[in-house]
């Protein structure tokens, strides 16, 4: 198995060096520990728990539909503003193109944000039902079950008019109806039984959406988003007669009900405890935690300026902290008779591999205080 950082990314078909994107430009946004991701691949890992479900997902595929999906695992996640926002229908003023949202490499080009980034260009191609995975990148917030680096696998089926005609029922629901048919097959195939519920939602790309949500650890958890893929994309890939339905599956909350996984950080782990827990095609194991360790927790409280956002503020904590930081959780909020906003944040602070002494921790929330106090614009209360 290999951890070879790859050094070259296939960008449209160049490859480029990592030392040959811009960092210094002022339009970019990655830090350190995002850019140190690129290349890294954990779902072409045929022994990580990624890599074991992607197959898991590929043989339910290849089993149910003879005519075989077209498989892309290895997609550069550098594109364009274009493919990951305008190709998709993602309107010019939606909070996902912010840069509190998205990682940009420069302002005309970003990390995926999510795999249907890829959707439009394999369409226009001739590609008529295939499947994308690959990592993806996002500011977001910290808990067990978000994290800034993750994988998707997106899917499409493009249907043509004999599929729907003499079926009873219009293009639209016959492929919302085989889209559900088909994951919930796919849930099936993975879990056997788990309790899940569908919810109706919203993408600009999608109409009807719907989310997946399966029960764990205590709730109920999204592992995908789906629906029928809107008219407009297909029409501009010269499929005007066509419907087609689309989803995109979140890979590590997937894992995580798959095997037990307590917290997605895990992911990223190279302690021989948890990679030496799964191998190649094994589907049925459950991950036995290595004795865990105390959590700390630590508050602050702030009063926070017009800019403030609980993005920019787990980057600052996940830059100083890594994967040291479990949960960045508002614990109080208040506006006084003045105008003023004070956010009281609760800090959890846990490694997966050890125990963390006071004095590392007291440490850590030190420069945590100074970084937030100072790039965040905020007054410490
Ligand atoms: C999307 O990304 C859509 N592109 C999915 C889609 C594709 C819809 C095609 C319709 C058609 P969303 O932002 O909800 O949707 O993300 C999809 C899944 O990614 C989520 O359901 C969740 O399982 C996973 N996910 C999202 N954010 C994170 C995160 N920070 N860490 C880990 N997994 C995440
Ligand atoms: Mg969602």
């Amino acid at each position: 198995q290999s951890s070879v950082v790859a050094s070259a990314l296939d960008l449209g078909g160049v490859k480029i060096s990592k030392d040959e994107i811009v960092r210094d430009d002022p339009t970019n946004n990655i830090p350190d520990t995002i850019f140190a991701k690129l290349g890294m691949q954990l779902h072409r890992r045929n022994q990580h728990p990624l890599g074991i479900l992607k197959n898991a997902i590929y043989d339910y595929f290849d089993t149910n539909y003879p005519d075989k999906f077209d498989k892309f695992d290895d997609l550069c996640p550098i594109v364009s503003v274009t493919q990951n926002f305008d190709e998709v229908l993602v309107p010019a003023d939606h909070i996902s193109r912010s840069y509190n949202d998205t990682y940009y490499v420069d302002s005309q080009t970003v990390l995926r944000c999510h795999t249907s980034a890829h959707q439009a260009e394999l369409l226009r191609n001739g590609h008529t039902h295939f499947l994308v995975t690959g990592d993806v990148y996002r500011r977001d917030s910290i808990d067990s079950t978000h994290y800034p680096v993750f994988h998707q696998m997106e899917g499409v089926r493009v249907f043509a008019p004999n599929d729907w005609e003499g079926s009873g029922t219009d293009a639209t629901s016959h492929a919302a109806e085989d889209l559900k048919k088909c994951l919930e097959g796919l849930a099936r195939h993975l879990f056997g039984g788990v309790e899940m519920r569908w919810v109706d939602t919203y993408f600009p790309f999608t109409s009807p959406s719907f989310e997946l949500e399966i029960y764990f650890q205590d709730q109920w958890m999204e592992v995908l988003g789906c629906g029928v893929t809107e008219q407009e994309i297909l029409k501009r890939s010269g499929r005007t007669d066509n419907v087609a339905w689309a989803f995109g599956l979140g890979l590590e909350r997937l894992a995580m009900v798959l095997f037990d996984i307590p917290d997605i950080r895990l992911f990223w782990s190279t302690d021989e405890r948890f990679t030496s827990q799964f191998s190649s095609g094994r589907l049925g194991l459950k991950f036995k935690p290595f004795s865990k360790y105390p959590p700390c927790y630590k508050d602050m409280s702030f009063w926070i300026s017009d800019s403030f956002t609980e993005n920019n503020l787990c980057e600052v904590v996940r830059g100083i902290a890594g994967d040291l930081a479990e949960e960045v959780k508002l614990i109080d909020n208040f506006t006084n008779k003045k105008g003023m906003t004070s956010h009281c944040y609760r800090i959890a602070y846990r490694s997966m591999e050890r125990s963390l002494t006071d004095e590392e921790i007291n440490d850590l929330q030190w420069k945590v205080r100074e970084q937030v106090e100072n790039k965040l614009k905020v007054v410490l209360r």
